[in-house]
């Protein structure tokens, strides 16, 4: 559905820090990666089960409920499971939707053609329970201080439709012409004083649709006040060229006209990285 952004949208993006898509590809393209986190969250259910861990498989609950029902029925158990299992496969699905056409269109119409997928990701089953939030950050904050150069293009997207009850994102619009602020305890809490003038935007996005920011604009997640799981990906693109601020970590190329032998053509490239570094 792009051929990535108009001028129109991409001056929006440099001018606000931040771009709402709708209708950015098919819904039916996050399959892949939805039938295998479902398959994931199953054999986690049966695996437990098995244990005795859990009595109920939760078989009938559909991909928003499931994982929290078991997180809830084994008190509180798999948060950790959340944020350091799910969120950072490295999987078939994952590769899919980070090198979806439409988004690398997207990026190419901001960066140019040279396009790596950045090793920073999450996949996140933000859970109903009122208390999954990230306060306000930059992403840069995650990253080393010298990659303010790099121009970094976020995207920030649902698998199911977000909206306020659910969690979505607040942007500060303006806020990318920011520097990298100061933080104090840890990069997801900017110090209040630091903190940019301007308006605070909420981003309901639907899914098929996708939330771009930039490394510096300033945003937040906010509760999910609803019954179901906001599951999302927030993956980041740039020049391979260019530092990534992680660079202990490898990304890997998705695109590029100067180098197409580099280019991974699947997860398993991008797995092969992690074997030699
Ligand atoms: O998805 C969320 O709840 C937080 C995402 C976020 O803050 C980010 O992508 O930097």
């Amino acid at each position: 559905m792009t051929n990535g952004l108009t001028e129109n949208q991409r001056q929006k993006y440099m001018e606000q820090g931040y771009l709402l898509l709708d209708n950015l590809y098919d819904p039916a393209r996050l399959d892949p990666l939805i039938d295998e986190l479902t398959h994931i969250i199953d054999r986690w259910a049966h695996r437990y089960y098995e244990q005795k861990r859990l009595a109920d498989m939760f078989e009938g609950e559909p991909f928003d409920r499931r994982f929290f029902r078991i997180h809830e029925a084994m008190n509180g158990a798999c948060s950790e499971l959340n944020d350091a299992v799910l969120g950072k496969r490295k999987t078939a699905g994952m590769f899919h939707v980070m090198t979806l056409p439409e988004i690398l269109d997207v990026v190419q119409s901001l960066i140019g053609p040279e396009i790596l997928v950045h090793p920073q990701f999450n996949c996140r089953a933000k859970f109903p329970d009122r208390t999954s939030v990230v306060d306000w950050h930059q992403d840069i904050g995650f990253l080393d201080a010298a990659v303010l150069e790099t121009f970094m293009v976020n995207f920030w997207v649902p698998l199911v439709d977000s909206n306020v009850d659910n969690g979505c994102l607040e942007v500060i619009k303006g806020s990318h012409r920011s520097d990298r602020l100061p933080f104090a305890a840890s990069p997801e809490q900017i110090d209040d004083a630091s903190m940019p003038e301007g308006e605070r935007i909420c981003c309901p996005v639907p899914v098929g649709g996708a939330l771009l920011l930039q490394h510096t604009t300033v945003h937040r997640s906010t509760p999910n006040y609803s019954d179901h799981i906001r599951w999302s990906l927030d993956i980041r693109y740039s020049d391979w060229r260019q530092p990534t601020g992680r660079d202990e970590v490898p990304g890997y190329i998705a695109r590029s006209d100067t180098h197409s032998d580099r280019i991974a053509a699947s997860h398993v490239d991008w797995l092969a990285m992690f074997e030699s570094v």
